[in-house]
């Protein structure tokens, strides 16, 4: 097939997740044409299959800001004519699948071939954005000229048939991982590099957007910390990181915490850690949580979000209320202290991985949901 993806370039779980979806494609022979405002973040090397379309604003005094979803529109009609594309599978509905939708009304208009379009829901374009008053019509009308839709979880489907009203089918396809790059060993990290042979090592990796609760991680690591000896890496960067920070200077533990800042292969550093922390207020799946599990690393998140799907309670993690920063630490600790059932987790979290969100079956999902929508 030949399929035009659109998502975010920068480091957030939509670019992520559409930028390995892309390279799989690709690998299985599909003609994958990115169009973006950069090049998506794990997309780093020359790939055969895979062509980049970099989609340029330009600004007018007159304008506010540089019209991106109109020139993203354009660029993408242009590169549906140039490459005879059959499918625009676009990630995050604000404003990808409205670009998208005007793309096509531009090629009917000029008698050129008509592509699909499947708008992948990930998250905070339904449960944040998309509910913002000021974007629920342009979204709700966007969802709903999709050709097909898929949402990253039940929880997320749900939520968008709730929101949104929507009448037709969100056919949910989980997110996955690449095994060959996320396993529980690893050559690239070593554990003495961030920890000593008594503490336990502890990660967050995020965007560090509110969403995230960057502070209960710390507020979690602080309480285990004064209990067991640990460390914490913070992976990612975004707009709570200064005040993390700050948070974690006036409780007097900078000596115990590792900023890495971003990095494009978390992989490195997992499988060297004890426990992952998750304590987010929305998560329509949790991509790193998947990533860690995979890795071999326990999960402690937050019940009541799509993470449900991810961490099996009692068993690969535990999931304890949003804000509940006590609870969290208190299952941590139980594991920490438990070095028999930390291995039962961490063993439990790579099978349960492997076994529900392996690439192969999920890409395969995919594949067959855009002959359906193709055939449709
Ligand atoms: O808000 C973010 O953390 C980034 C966001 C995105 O769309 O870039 O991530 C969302 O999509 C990921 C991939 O499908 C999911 O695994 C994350 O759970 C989801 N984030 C939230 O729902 C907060």
């Amino acid at each position: 097939m030949r399929i035009g993806i659109t998502c975010y370039p920068v480091a957030g779980g939509s670019g992520i997740v559409a930028t390995e979806l892309g390279m799989q494609l690709a690998a299985r022979d599909h003609d994958i044409h990115f169009v973006s405002y950069a090049l998506p973040f794990r997309l780093d090397r020359y790939r055969p299959n895979i062509k980049y379309h970099g989609v340029q604003t330009t600004a007018y005094p007159l304008m506010q800001a540089p019209p991106y979803t109109l020139t993203l529109a354009g660029k993408m009609a242009d590169v549906v004519r140039s490459f005879d594309l059959e499918l625009l599978h676009v990630h995050y509905a604000v404003p990808h699948a409205t670009s998208a939708y005007l793309a096509r009304e531009i090629l009917r208009s000029t008698g050129d071939r008509v592509p699909k379009i499947i708008t992948t829901l990930h998250g905070t374009d339904i449960t944040l954005v998309g509910a913002d008053p000021s974007f629920y019509d342009i979204t709700r009308f966007s969802i709903n000229t999709s050709d097909g839709l898929t949402a990253v979880s039940k929880y997320l489907a749900d939520e968008t048939v709730d929101v949104f009203r929507v009448s037709k089918e969100v056919r949910v396809v989980h997110n996955f991982f690449d095994a060959t790059r996320f396993k529980p060993s690893t050559s690239d990290c070593t554990r003495s590099e961030f920890a000593d042979e008594s503490e336990a090592l502890i990660i967050h990796v995020s965007n560090f957007r509110p969403v995230k609760r960057t502070l209960d991680v710390v507020d979690i690591f602080d309480r285990i910390q004064q209990q067991q000896p640990a460390k914490l890496i913070l992976i990612g960067e975004g707009p709570e990181l200064t005040l993390t920070r700050r948070n974690i200077v006036k409780r007097g533990i900078q000596d115990r915490v590792i900023f890495l800042g971003n990095q494009s292969q978390v992989e490195a550093v997992l499988p060297c850690c004890d426990l992952f922390l998750c304590p987010s207020e929305e998560e329509s799946f949790g991509l790193a949580a998947l990533e860690a599990q995979a890795c071999g690393v326990p999960v402690i998140g937050t019940s009541g979000t799509g993470l449900s799907e991810v961490i099996a309670h009692g068993e690969t993690g535990y999931l304890h209320p949003v804000g509940e920063t006590r609870e969290m630490a208190e299952s941590g600790l139980g594991l920490l202290r438990d070095p028999v059932r930390l291995q039962q987790f961490k063993d439990r979290s790579v099978s349960r991985a492997n076994q529900r969100f392996a690439t192969e079956r999920l890409v395969g999902e995919y594949e067959s949901y855009y002959e359906e929508i193709l055939n449709g």
